[in-house]
C-alpha cells in the first residue's frame, strides 16, 4: 500500500502508542532522529505537504522554509506559541490543533492545583513521609478557606470557562479578565488585569500563551493579589513574570503559587522548590488516559481529513 509520506517533528510520547498508530498509516519522516536536520529536511522532505508536531516541540519558522510543498501542520496540544502560526499563514500553511477535548482535564489539574496549595496538601504529605506529624503540627499555619471566596479567572476561553465553573460548584464568585468583555456569561468582568487581581482571593491563569501574553501577570498584578491571595497557572509560564513571582513569594507580598508550567520548561527556579506554600507540576495539565487519547485520535482524524479533503478538521 501506498501511504502518505509526513514529516513528523518530535515523538508524540505524551499519548501512549501515538508514533506507532501514526506510522501504521503514514510514512513517516522522524525529523528529531536526523543527525543533520538541515541536511535531512534538504535531501529527503522536499516533497512533504504535511508536517505532524506536538504544543510541545512545535513547528519554526525555518522548517516551514526549508518545504517547499508544504500545505498543513497538524499538532497535539491546544496550545500553537511553539508553531510560528504568522510564517505558516503568510505561506497559505494551514495549522490544527487539538482543542475542546481536554478542558475539562486541564480544569480539574487548575482545581487540583488550587485546592492543594490553599489546604496545604502537598506540604502536609511531605511533612507525613519525614515523620514530623507532631513536630510540625504544633506549628501548622492554619489554610485560607476555598469555598465562598472570589476566583479570578486570566483568559476566560473554554478551559478558562471550564475552570470557573468548578468554582460556581464550591459557591465562589467568578470574575475574569479578557481583552473584552463575553456578553454570553454573567461572571463580573474586569478590564483591568490589576484589579482583577486586587479583587480575587485565588487567580488563575488559563489565557493563551506567546508573546500577546507574555509577562501579562507581571509585578503590579501579583503584588495587587497581595500576601494572602495565591496564583495557579495552568497556561503557559511565559505568561507569569517568574522571576518577579519569585522576589515577591519570598518576601511574602504573594501568598502562595501552583504551577504547572514554568518559564524556561523542564527549568524550574531553585528557589520555589523550597518554598512551603508552592505547589509544582510538570506541566501536566491534559495527561490523562482519556484526554491523550482524545488528543491522539483528533491528530490522527485531521490528517485523514486533510489527506481525503485538503480540509482540516480543527483549524486554529
Ligand atoms: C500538553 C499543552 O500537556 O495542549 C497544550 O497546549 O500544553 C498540554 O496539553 C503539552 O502539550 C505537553 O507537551
Amino acid at each position: 500500500m501506498n501511504m502518505p509520506r509526513i514529516l513528523q517533528i518530535g515523538s508524540l510520547s505524551g499519548s501512549p502508542n501515538a508514533d506507532q498508530e501514526i506510522a501504521r498509516r503514514y510514512q513517516v519522516l522522524e525529523y528529531w532522529k536526523a543527525s543533520d536536520p538541515i541536511r535531512f529536511l534538504r535531501d529527503e522532505a522536499q516533497d512533504i505537504e504535511v508536517v505532524a508536531t506536538s504544543a510541545m516541540t512545535g513547528c519554526t519558522a525555518a522548517i516551514i522554509d526549508a518545504l517547499p510543498r508544504l500545505r498543513a501542520i497538524v499538532s497535539w496540544g491546544v496550545g500553537f506559541d511553539s508553531i510560528d502560526v504568522d510564517r505558516a499563514r503568510a505561506r497559505g500553511v494551514v495549522v490544527s490543533n487539538t482543542p475542546d477535548v481536554l478542558n475539562d482535564c486541564v480544569a480539574d489539574l487548575a482545581w487540583a492545583l488550587l485546592l492543594g496549595c490553599a489546604r496545604q496538601i502537598a506540604w502536609g504529605d511531605r511533612n507525613i513521609r519525614a515523620h514530623r506529624w507532631t513536630e510540625r503540627a504544633a506549628g501548622l499555619p492554619l489554610a485560607p478557606r476555598v469555598h465562598h471566596k472570589k476566583l479570578g479567572v486570566v483568559g476566560l476561553g473554554r478551559i478558562g470557562e471550564a475552570i470557573a465553573q468548578r468554582g460556581r460548584g464550591f459557591d465562589m464568585e467568578v470574575g475574569y479578565h479578557n481583552r473584552n468583555p463575553r456578553r454570553d456569561v454573567s461572571h463580573r468582568y474586569f478590564d483591568s488585569l490589576v484589579e482583577l487581581a486586587t479583587w480575587s482571593d485565588f487567580l488563575v491563569v488559563a489565557t493563551v500563551g506567546g508573546s500577546s501574553t507574555r509577562h501579562l501577570v507581571n509585578e503590579p498584578v501579583l503584588r495587587a493579589l497581595g500576601p494572602a491571595g495565591i496564583v495557579v497557572n495552568i497556561a503557559r509560564g511565559t505568561v507569569i513574570d517568574e522571576a518577579a513571582l519569585v522576589s515577591l513569594l519570598s518576601q511574602g507580598l504573594v501568598g502562595g503559587a501552583a504551577l504547572d508550567v514554568f518559564e524556561h520548561e523542564p527549568q524550574v527556579p531553585e528557589a520555589l522548590k523550597h518554598m512551603d506554600n508552592v505547589v509544582l507540576m510538570p506541566h501536566v495539565g491534559s495527561a490523562t488516559i482519556e484526554t491523550r487519547r482524545a488528543m491522539l485520535d483528533l491528530v490522527l482524524d485531521n490528517l485523514q481529513s486533510f489527506f481525503s479533503t485538503g480540509k482540516l478538521l480543527t483549524p486554529i
